[in-house]
């Protein structure tokens, strides 16, 4: 399916540095030395809903990750799918009374203008689960054909034990993994299965839901995990750089796109890093479709919130944390703005390029946005209070907040 159009991205003076970031795998941190393109998948939106602070927060998270590396003149190659069929979509669907691809459409349009709005570089290949079943099923085939799969009245499931390092990706106990699968979309309590952990890859078609052809599987539709994989396999093989998501994805989805990956092709790793932002909550519960506690882009973005305050309050968090979205994060975000543009609406001012430096530091130390605002502010501050002659400088800052954070001054 298509996209959203690119924001452009300025080129900047010098060039900028290779990224550390925290990976979940091995708990520690890695500096990425991808090749000269740069490959990443990011876990896209189940479309049953709007866009809300916490997907825009995870979304931001990468975003920033491909700007440092465009920084270090790289090319990236980047990979994101819509989960355009699944259990909620159906169920909310159903609920509403609405047709579910009506309804995957009308809200996979509303999240490309999110998107847009908060100038997120849009994947060169954005995916539907519904175009990539063609390529699911031969997948899930092998599996059978390896043993790594077993049907259960007409459904197929991954065995999690035909994967000698299931676990690698988020290094949980059984007991923690059990917990998960049963929040998570799994089906732990299931009487039959091999292992309770093991995953639908395949779901036989249910009278009154949607189903496709499967070839030896029969009709049904795809598991979550297997959905994944096969259209980061296609577009981005093995080894790719980074797969990213919320740190809700860590397990189980992650962990069984890993092991099908890894079965499949016999080599490792599916990623190299697995790279998770924490979850923003509102009222003090993590902000979920499922319990409708939501703030969404487009609702600010119609009550006339300019996009890059909503930008500027995301950045204000580190992404590995798990932060609360309240009224108060907005307001500091739309001042900050203000200040901001106050100082580069001259044509000179206070010399930047330290401060160039300093915002590439500050990302590429696991993308501290947070610093990088700090140090803007900084520069802001006395450029409004002494000012500069420096020819050029604030266009300097205006080019690297819009290339560096996807600000647009
Ligand atoms: N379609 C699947 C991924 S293949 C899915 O998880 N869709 S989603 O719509 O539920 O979430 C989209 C992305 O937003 C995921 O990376 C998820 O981890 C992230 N996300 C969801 N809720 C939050 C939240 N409250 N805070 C931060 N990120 C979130
Ligand atoms: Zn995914």
């Amino acid at each position: 399916m298509y996209a959203w159009p690119a924001s452009e991205v300025p080129a900047l003076p010098g060039s900028g540095r290779d990224l550390s970031i925290h990976d979940t795998a091995t708990g520690g941190r890695i500096t990425l030395t991808p090749g000269p393109v740069a490959r990443i998948y990011v876990c896209g939106i189940t479309p049953y809903d709007a866009t809300h602070m916490g997907h825009a927060a995870t979304y931001n998270a990468f975003d920033l990750v491909q700007r440092v590396w465009l920084d270090t003149k790289r090319q990236v190659h980047y990979v994101q799918n819509v989960t355009d069929v699944d259990d909620p979509l159906l169920e909310r669907a159903q609920e509403n009374g609405d047709d579910w691809t009506a309804l995957a459409e009308r809200e996979t349009a509303l999240f490309r203008e999110d998107m847009t709005a908060l100038r997120m570089l849009p994947p060169r290949h954005y995916i539907g689960a519904v175009e990539a079943i063609p390529g699911i099923v031969p997948l899930v085939e092998r599996l059978r054909d390896l043993g790594a799969a077993y049907e259960l009245e007409g459904d197929v499931y991954f065995s999690v034990e035909s994967d000698p390092s299931f676990g690698s990706v988020s290094r949980l106990d059984a007991e923690a993994m059990r917990l998960l699968s049963a929040e998570r979309g799994g089906d732990p309590e299931r009487p039959g299965k091999k292992n309770p952990l093991d995953p639908m890859l395949w779901m036989a078609a249910r009278a009154g839901e949607p189903s496709w052809d499967g070839g030896s599987l029969g009709s049904g539709r795809p598991g979550w995990h297997i959905e994944c994989v096969a259209i980061a396999l296609d577009h981005l093989g093995m080894g790719f750089d980074v797969q990213g998501g919320g740190s809700d994805l860590a397990f189980p989805h992650h962990e069984m796109g890993a092991s099908h990956a890894q079965v499949l092709t016999g080599e490792r790793p599916f990623a190299k890093t697995y790279v998770h932002a924490g979850m923003v909550a509102l009222d003090g519960e993590k902000m979920s479709k499922s319990k409708g506690n939501l703030v969404f882009v487009s609702a600010l973005r119609h009550d006339g919130v300019d996009p890059a305050a909503i930008r500027l309050a995301l950045l204000a968090h580190h992404y590995r944390s798990d932060w609360e979205w309240t009224d108060e994060v907005l307001r500091e975000a739309d001042e900050r703005l203000g200040r901001w543009r106050a100082a580069v609406s001259r044509p000179d001012g206070l010399p930047a390029d330290a401060l160039v430096e300093e915002i590439r530091e500050a990302l590429a130390d696991d993308l501290d946005s947070p610093a990088a605002l700090a140090a803007v502010d900084r520069w802001a501050a006395a450029q409004t209070a002494t000012g500069g002659t420096d020819e050029g400088a604030p266009g300097l800052v205006s080019r690297a907040v819009d290339a560096l954070l996807g600000v647009a001054l």
